[in-house]
């Protein structure tokens, strides 16, 4: 009688410590719901936040590709590219920290013609001999 009851405490022993660690993995399974639950709203929000533009700048090689993403990396922009050979730049920006129109001054003010700003003179005359591309026409 006291072994039969012996026997059936060590087989509850066993099936609570099944259960704990099935309790323990269930909480792990739990918190990387979560987690990934967490990041994909994240996700889904910092894409609902972004806004994408591509508009002309004036320019002609490398170089200006260099000084004309670097001018454009203003707050709020997530990605500046320059396209050389079709002079168009798409921004990816947060259109509540910054806006197209920013991002085109800042450009402008590093020696470059956007479809909205002339290129300040000044800086335009630093660039280097290579990057002295056409002038955007006044009336363009
Ligand atoms: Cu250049």
């Amino acid at each position: 009688m006291a072994g039969k009851l012996f026997k059936h405490i060590l087989h509850l022993e066993k099936l609570n410590k099944f259960l704990t660690i099935n309790k323990y993995k269930m909480k792990q399974l739990k918190s990387m719901m979560l987690i990934l639950i967490a990041s994909i709203s994240f996700t889904v929000l910092q894409a609902q936040d972004t806004k994408t533009d591509t508009f002309k700048v004036w320019g002609n090689c490398g170089m200006c590709k260099k000084t004309i993403e670097k001018a454009a990396k203003i707050d709020g922009v997530e990605k500046a590219e320059w396209n050389k050979e079709t002079k168009m730049f798409t921004l990816l920006y947060n259109p509540t920290v910054t806006n197209n129109e920013k991002v085109q001054k800042a450009i402008s003010l590093a020696g470059y013609d956007t479809e909205k700003f002339t290129g300040d003179d000044k800086a335009y005359e630093k660039l280097p001999g290579c990057c002295h591309y056409e002038r955007k026409k006044s009336k363009e």
